[in-house]
Formats: C-alpha cells, structure tokens, sequence
C-alpha cells in the first residue's frame, strides 16, 4: 500500500465551481448522477484530470454534454478534458445495502445514511475528494422516503422528491445524505442578529423520547458560541440525525449533523449521568464543528488537528463553563493518560500533526484529538486571554471560507503577540510525552526549581530537541496556605532553574497545577508530602493529583513487595471524602484509584514488568481494605448524598449521585450487595439502576439482576450493549474471555453494529487482566472477531486493534502469545489496508 507525505502536497489540478447530485435511491441500486462545473487551477502545475471513486459502476461520463470515455481504475478515474473549464456529467451506481463498512452511502436499520469523513464521498460518485476542494453543492434526492435529507436549505419538495442548497462552500468529506422513516423532535434558536433557526432531531419512531437532552444541549452550544466567540450560525435549518450503526461518535456535516444513536438519545431510565455529560459534549463539539472545521477547514489530512483539537479544546470550555471546571480538567486529564499517554509511549506514538499515513482513518487518535487540545490550552496559557481572544477573531476573520494549514494557524497568534512561536511548532511535529523531572532547594530566601525536560525516541523519531513548556506552579507555606501568587514559568531549554524570592520558609511546590503541559512529572517526594497537597493544595487538578499519586504509590508497593495497604493513603482519603467543603463530584473522582493500565505503565517506566494479575490482586486487596477502614464514612456519604429531587442530569445531581455510588462500591465489599439489591430495586434512573448492578456483579450476586436488566430492556439497543459490556467488564480475570465469548454467542450479538461489537469484544480489551490472562485466551478470542469483521467493516477493526498496542510491557510469554495473534491477523488474505498498517504499526 502508498504511503502520503505531508512534504508531497501539491495543490489541486482543477478547482470545483459548482456540485449538482440527484440520488434515484434505491437499497441495492442507487443512481447518483452528478453536474461538476471544474476551473483550471491557476496554482496548480498540471492540468490532469483525475477524479477519486471506489465500489461504484460507471453507467456514463460526458464532458460539456458530449459522451466520453474515461480510464476507470479501482480507486478512480482519469479523462482528458479542455484546457478551460467545462462541466462534467456522470452517472454511477452504488449498493447501499452491501455497504457494511459504514462509509459512504448505506443503511442503517431500514434508512439510508451517510458517512463521507475521511474519504467517504470517493464511494458515492467520481470526485476529487479532497479537503481543499470546497464548492457549492444542490442536492436533488428521489425515491419516496417519507423524509429525505441533506446540506444547507431545503429547495422545492414534493411528492417523491426533495431539494436542497448549500450556500457554503465546503469540502466533500462535509456533504451528508439521510432518507427513511424518521421523525423529528423540533425546536427554534434566535440567533445573536435575530434570525431564527429551525432545529430537529431526526430519530427512529419510539426514540422521539429521548431527544429534549439534546435539543437543550444544542441551543446551549449555539449561545456559548455566541457568547465566547461572536460565531452565529449560518443556514436556516439545523438538522440532527440518530443512526444505529455509526463507526464512530457523530460527524459534522454542513447543516445535517449525524450521529451514533448513542451519542445523541437520552432519558433519565435509560441514560447514566456520563452518558448524559457525553451526549452534551459531543452535540456541543459537533456544532462547534460549524465554525471550526466546516467554515474554516483543513488543506489536508495531515492539518487534522487544525479542527480537531481546536474543537475539542472549545467543547472542553463548554462543559467547564456549563458545569464544573476541576471535575472537567480532571477528567480530560484521566483519558489522557488512559489513552493519549499510552498511545505517546508505545508503537503507535506519532505526532498531533504526522507526517505521513497509509490510511487516513487510522490518524482518528487521541494524540490528534487529546493531546491536539492539549496544544491549543498551551498556547492559550503561554499567550494569555487577552491575546488568545484577539488571535481567535483573527483567526476567524482571516481563513473564513479557506481550506488551512497548522503555520496558518500558528501565524494568525504571531501576528497577535509577536512571539516567535517557531519552537512551539516541534509540539505538533514531534511525538512522544516529555518526561519533566524537577528537584528543589531553598536558601536564604530564595526557593528554586531545576526541571529537565527529555522525550524518549518515538517511531521514525530518535532526536527530540527541547520544546517550549508552560508550567504552572504556587507555593504553599508549612501552615497550608499559599505564598505566592500562581505563576507560569516558560521552560524553553533542556534545562532550567526558576527563582521565587522573599520567601520566609522552605514551601511546599505545587507544579504542574491545572495539568498545564501534557507531560510526564517526575520528582522525588514523599507520601506525608502527597498528603499534605491533598489536604491543601487549593488548586483543584493538583490535589486530586496529590491523592491519586499516594494511591498509586501504595499500590505500586503492594504490587512489588506485597506490602500492606498504606495507612496513610487510607486515611487522607477518608479525610477527604468527608470534607462537606469540597464538590462532591470531585470527592467521587477522587475516591478514584488508578486504573490497572496506569499501573501496568507506571511499572514498565520505572524499568518493571507488569503482572496484570498481581495489579488486579492489589486494586482488590486496597478496595477490600478502604471498604473496611471507611465503613462508616461510606454509609454516611450514602446516606448525605441521596437525591430526593426529581432526576435531572446536571453537575449537582450527578456529582451526589457519583459520590453515593462511589460509597455504595464500598459499602457492597462489607454487606455483600444488600445495599446494592435495595438500590436496584427502588432505582429510578439508569444511573442507580446501573451502578447497583455493577456492585451486585463484583460481589457475585448478580444473576437475578441481570436477568431482570434484560427482560427490562430486551427493546432498547443502547442499553442492552450496556447489558453485554457489563457482564465482561465484571466479570473475574479467568472468565472474561469465556463470558465475552458466551456473549458472541448471543441472539442478540451483531458484529455489524460497532457498538454492540464494542460493548462484547471492546469491553474485553478494556479489561486488562482479564484480556492480558496468562492462558491467552483473551487474545485469542479478540484476534478471531477481528479477522471476522475486517472484511465487513475495516475501519473499526482497526481501531480495535490498539488493543494489542501495549504488548511489548508484558512478559516473554505474553509477548509470544500476542504477536502470534497478530502475525495471525496479518496474515489473513485480503487484509484491508486499515488493519494491515495497524498491526504493521504494532508489530514493528
Ligand atoms: N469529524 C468526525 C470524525 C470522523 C468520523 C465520524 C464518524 C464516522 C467516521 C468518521 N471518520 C472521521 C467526528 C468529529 O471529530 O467530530
Ligand atoms: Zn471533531
């Protein structure tokens, strides 16, 4: 397979001038028939003319009416064509119904649906698919669907047919297409001028229930966006639509947003308060997506960043904003390391903006996405908000309506601020997690901090130079409090010492405060330190961070020398918990301990090999003893934090919730689940409903109740995957795979809906002991589903693939049971290019 370089870019022979598609729908034989006015190119070097189209037939081509016969491959065709610019007609048919893959135009559960990002478009008609291409597109669809849809305006609709125009020009990954039997849950936005919007959610009949969440949710992000960026929406209508088989989580196409049903439908009986949180941030990142993304795109699929980061990074603003700030960074920062660090520090490690790809859909990564809005916080930092707002009305000012590039956007805050941001860029160009180690010293007054900074060699990258960091770091005297205002020191060297005079003690250092870089904080401290930092810290992500690094600190020493769990982690932690001034949405995260990933990593930094069996043994032995030292704390947190309200999904009621089912997790591990059996049976939300099964299921006694959840919720798709990803993820280290398997078994297993494939096989991977158990068998069994559906849906057997990503962690025998499971795969004939450089990657 070729591999693209981002240094290969050359701008596009032909420009387009106009996009005329009329769609004859049909399940299995769909004409697509398309008018392109194109223009020479003034910029281009060459005036050839080759359009992208893959899995179509080619019924007939003409150029200015008059009938050609171009050069048909596989992947697209070439023709010749005047030196000026002409119209291009082509007619094509494509099988919707055969398309399992989910790109293009196929069906999902009776209705035609589409999926162009990345280079989707390319299987619904002959077109340059590519980001910089941007045009004007009408849209003429047939076939008598009771609604039929697509970009922009609605045109003239009648009887079998419907129209639509997209004033916007926009690339083709943008265009979107949904037809079927739907209905709509609607609404109106006023916007900041006064011109009001019609809204729907489109959804399956008997899912009209479960959109008022999403409607609130986008008229919340169409004022937030007025509100923090003066950006108002641009068309009359903004449509969303719910489809039950989606590779990923939603996609912003121009007016006529889709999504993974999953991501869009709520109800309090059906939807846990983080599906909620979710569901608010993805239609907030996806309407976002309108400004940043759509109206400003990227030249190529290398800038992916540009948008992605960007709109992460502003739906991470939202949600502080709309609800709590720490608890939102404090999460982000969990993923992050869960899966941005992870990826940073293993064979798949590449930059925020790579330099070269097989299949762009692979590139879909939580180091484009997370550590992405990692940069763009950075940047904010280093400039600071006066500059950042300046920058971003630049920003918008200068690339509307233009296809951009990372030095578009790194010029536009030069220009602002007059910093030379040349060494800021290596953060984009460069993969790996900095290590940052620091050590200390005070002497007459003057307290100073030594950092070095040092990025491991990452694939294809051995040289790392030092990059410019933002470290944010207060100081806290002996009594608690702090003395000296938070600074941000600007770490530009290998290494660096900072001064802060005038100081009458040694403090305390809190470094790093708001995770202010996406970097490895390394320094040698002590765990009565951790716990002073946990008990005064007043910077909210530095204090979880103080407990969650004793935790991790007690646990490592179980792990290796089978200590005892540490008195003192026990409790600072039960100090904190009953600490009534704190948010009890942050208690609930900071009753957290690290997952068995961290540890697994944290071992293999510090030069071990991890056992996933023993960091299973030890998470349980320091649950067991945190369940007995906070016995009655827990029962008293249970007790305090019942909501008695109606249920709302907001940040008071979730946090309560999140603090008495965290105290419910320990109560369960002293009564054996008769706390947990009332709970399941009075529950009326799924978050009560959920969270008591889960406890019923650690303690083995689960059965009954989940029988019961299914015969429940036999109807409901999204919550029997919670039913099937549940059984896994609870199920012990040496049953896992046997009961993932039992559930492939299952009437209602598909490996054609991802996200019931994910909730079985996912919720595997997502399990480390039980995945990484010495029989292999975990591995086994996800190789086997994988090789099953990459001939169907490439794209997320791909993605599921990272599973394997962490394997050279592990023992010898690990290892060898792992790479024959991925020799296995590589092997297997017709292996799509998705998975083939996957597991290339991995291998390497
Ligand atoms: N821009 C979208 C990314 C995307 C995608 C979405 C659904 C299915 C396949 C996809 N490929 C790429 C989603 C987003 O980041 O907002
Ligand atoms: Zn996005």
């Amino acid at each position: 397979p070729q591999t693209i370089h981002l240094a290969d870019y050359t701008p596009p022979n032909w420009l387009v001038t106009g996009v005329h598609l009329t769609f004859r729908l049909d399940p299995t034989r769909t004409r697509v028939l398309s008018r392109i006015g194109f223009a020479p190119n003034p910029d281009a070097k060459s005036r050839e003319f080759k359009l992208d189209g893959e899995k179509m037939t080619l019924i007939r081509a003409k150029i200015d009416g008059t009938e050609v016969t171009p050069h048909v491959t596989e992947t697209g065709l070439t023709c010749d064509v005047p030196d000026g610019p002409f119209t291009w007609e082509a007619e094509v048919e494509i099988n919707p119904s055969a398309n399992t893959a989910l790109e293009g135009l196929y069906m999902s559960s009776g209705m035609y649906c589409t999926q162009c990002e990345a280079e989707g478009f390319r299987k619904i008609t002959y077109y340059p698919d590519r980001p910089d291409v941007m045009a004007v597109f009408d849209v003429r669809i047939e076939g008598g669907e009771p609604v039929m849809l697509s970009n922009g305006n609605p045109g003239k609709m009648g009887d079998g047919f419907a129209e639509w125009h997209d004033p916007w020009p926009k690339p083709a990954y943008l265009f979107a297409l949904v037809a079927g039997r739907l209905v709509a849950h609607p609404g109106t936005f006023t916007t900041m001028s006064g011109r009001d919007v019609d809204l729907n959610i489109w959804v399956r009949p008997g899912d009209e229930g479960k959109c008022a969440f999403g409607m609130e949710a986008l008229k919340a992000s169409m004022r937030w966006d007025e509100e923090k960026y003066r950006r108002e929406y641009d068309l009359d209508l903004f449509n969303i639509v719910a489809v039950d088989d989606f590779n990923m989580g939603a996609m912003e196409n121009k007016g006529l947003n889709i999504f993974n049903s999953s991501c869009v439908l709520a109800s309090p009986e059906t939807s846990t308060d983080a599906n909620f949180e979710r569901i608010e941030a993805i239609i907030a990142h996806e309407y976002f997506h309108n400004w940043t993304g759509n109206r400003i795109t990227c030249r190529d699929w290398f800038q992916l960043c540009l948008k992605e980061g960007l709109t992460v990074f502003r739906d991470a603003q939202f949600t502080s904003d709309l609800r709590s700030a720490p608890v939102k960074r404090i999460e982000d920062v969990i993923t992050l390391r869960a899966r941005q660090f992870r990826e940073d520090n293993g064979p798949l490690a590449h930059p925020v903006r790579p330099s070269s790809f097989v299949e762009i859909n692979n590139f879909y990564t939580a180091t484009v996405y997370e550590k992405g809005a990692e940069l763009i916080g950075m940047l904010k930092t280093l400039v600071g908000d006066e500059a950042w707002s300046k920058a971003l009305a630049l920003y918008f000012d200068r690339h509307d309506g233009q296809a951009c590039t990372i030095e578009d956007w790194l010029r536009v805050f030069e220009d602002v601020t007059g910093r030379d941001l040349a060494q800021f860029k290596r953060w984009y160009e460069d993969a790996g997690t900095p290590r940052l180690s620091v050590t200390d010293s005070y002497k007459d007054g003057i307290y100073t901090l030594h950092f070095r900074q040092e990025t491991p060699p990452t694939p294809g990258q051995s040289e790392k130079p030092p990059r410019v960091i933002p470290i944010k770091v207060g100081l806290l005297g002996q009594d608690g409090k702090e003395v000296a205002e938070t600074r941000v020191l600007e770490m530009t060297e290998a290494e660096q010492s900072f001064e802060f005079t005038g100081l009458a003690a040694q403090p305390v250092p809190s470094i790093l405060r708001d995770f202010s870089a996406p970097v490895i904080l390394q320094r040698e401290t002590t765990n009565a330190e951790r716990a002073f930092l946990l008990a005064h810290d007043t910077d909210p992500f530095n204090k979880w961070e103080a407990g969650r690094a004793l935790a991790r600190e007690g646990l490592l020493a179980m792990i290796r020398s089978d200590a005892a769990p540490d008195a003192a982690y026990l409790e600072a932690s039960a100090t904190m918990a009953r600490d009534e001034s704190l948010d009890p949405a942050f208690r609930a995260l900071a009753l957290g301990l690290p997952s068995q990933d961290d540890l697994a990593q944290a071992i293999h930094d510090a030069g071990g090999t991890p056992d996933p069996q023993a960091i299973w043994d030890a998470l349980e032995a320091l649950k067991d003893a945190r369940a007995e030292a906070m016995e009655d704390t827990a029962r008293g947190l249970y007790d305090a934090h019942q909501v008695t309200a109606p249920y709302a999904p907001d940040a008071a009621q979730s946090g309560a919730r999140a603090l008495a089912n965290a105290a419910l997790a320990m109560i369960t591990r002293r009564d054996g689940g008769a706390a947990a059996q009332a709970q399941y049976d009075a529950a009326g939300n799924m978050t009560q409903q959920l969270a008591a099964l889960a406890c019923l299921l650690q303690a083995g006694k689960g059965d009954l109740a989940l029988g019961r959840f299914y015969d429940q919720w036999q109807d409901d798709r999204l919550v029997i995957d919670k039913w099937f990803s549940l059984q896994v993820g609870y199920a012990a280290p040496e049953d896992a795979a046997e009961v993932a398997e039992r559930l492939t078994q299952h009437p209602d297993f598909t490996m054609k809906n991802p996200n019931r494939f994910r909730a079985t096989l996912g919720a595997l991977a997502g399990s480390p002991a039980g995945f990484h158990h010495a029989s292999g068998k975990g591995y086994a069994l996800l190789a086997d589903w994988l090789i099953k559906l990459d001939p169907l849906n490439p794209q997320t057997t791909a993605r599921m693939c990272s599973a394997f990503e962490t394997w050279r962690r592990y023992d010898a025998d690990r290892q060898k049971l792992i790479e024959a499971q991925l020799r296995r795969i590589a092997g297997q004939e017709g292996l799509s290019r998705d998975t083939a450089e996957m597991v290339g990657r991995i291998l390497a």
